[in-house]
């Protein structure tokens, strides 16, 4: 049985739908801070309200599912999180340290994603190493290195088989993200079906790592799924696959729609939260450990998200 909380964010519903696919509904547990009844997540299987900052009320509900498996997904988005950096503080770490300690508890196997935003200004920039110097320079930076070494620590402290990736910018068509630094690269394809144009508040130029939601998940469950006497690192493997600009998104979208235009009204906030950020980092360590591979390229991506969305926006509008 496994429980997931942050079950209506960008990674949670698609997650879920996919678990539940593969495991089947029942034994998936969803979990969000509100319960919208038509939500497909809230109707396809199991679905409880939790406020992960109340630890006796997620220590209850995973004992009442007895679940064997902890999916950690809420948090708040590196954007959002330096707007409000307190409540990140609270909600990030204090989310973070009750589902580990309810995976302490249960004996749960664990899995929480940690970000490219794990890395600042002096790390290394390009092919970014597995192992090297992390001292980012943002609030959600910040909870992201204390919540990898928290998971290291109930690893070797506690026995949990706490395991995680450090995601890059994740583009999906399902659930619109919401305060992320990297989500000028779903807007735009949004806006290139409805507005055949977009403005994006990231620079020309600014290189980060990407990759489609379909391979996000795919290296989830192929993590979890691990001999875990073949993993040197535990919680936080570079996962990425491409480093693209603004500038390459727009040429990937020119080729289904040639009228598109891109231009630029940098947002100042996330520029800089961008530009602490590596501009390629090294998945070699998650290759090598448990056959890490992403099937989509930005040209596969493209395509997809834009079949997708035709579907899905223009089904609104007509
Ligand atoms: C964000 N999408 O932008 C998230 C992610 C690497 C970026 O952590 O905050």
């Amino acid at each position: 049985k496994i429980i997931i909380t942050g079950a209506l964010g960008q990674i949670g519903s698609e997650l879920t739908a996919k678990l539940r696919d593969v495991y089947g509904a029942h034994n998936v547990i969803a979990t969000d801070i509100r319960m919208p009844k038509d939500h497909p997540t809230v109707q396809a299987g199991p679905f409880e309200l939790l406020d992960v900052t109340d630890a006796k009320a997620m220590y209850e509900i995973a004992k009442k599912h007895q679940v064997d498996t902890f999916m950690h997904l809420a948090a708040l988005l590196s954007a959002t999180a330096e707007a409000k950096p307190l409540l990140a503080w609270n909600l990030n770490m204090g989310g973070l340290v009750n589902a580990l300690e309810v995976s302490r508890e249960l004996g749960c196997q664990f899995f929480t994603p940690s970000s490219i935003g794990a890395f600042g200004p002096s790390t290394p920039k390009d092919q970014t190493p597995q192992d090297t110097i992390q001292r980012p320079t943002t609030m959600y930076g910040v909870n992201k290195v204390a919540g990898e070494l928290l998971c290291d620590y109930y690893y070797h402290k506690f026995g949990v088989d706490t395991r995680g990736v450090r995601f890059p910018g994740l583009i999906s068509y399902v659930t619109p993200p919401g305060g992320g630094t990297t989500d000028y690269a779903v807007e735009i394809y949004y806006k290139a079906i409805l507005d055949g144009t977009y403005t994006s508040y990231i620079a020309k130029g600014t290189y980060m790592d990407m990759m489609y939601m379909p391979d996000a998940l795919q290296a989830i469950i192929k993590l979890m799924e691990a001999d875990p006497s073949r993993l040197k690192h535990r919680n936080a493997f570079n996962v990425t696959a491409m480093s693209i600009e603004p500038e390459d998104v727009a040429r990937a979208i020119q080729k289904h729609i040639p009228s598109f235009t891109l231009q630029y009204d940098v947002d100042p906030v996330r520029q800089a939260i961008a530009e602490s950020w590596p501009n390629s980092i090294d998945p070699t360590a998650a290759k090598e450990e448990w056959g890490f591979e992403a099937e989509y390229d930005l040209d596969k991506m493209t395509a997809d998200m834009l079949t997708q969305l035709k579907g899905k926006l223009l089904q609104k509008i007509s």
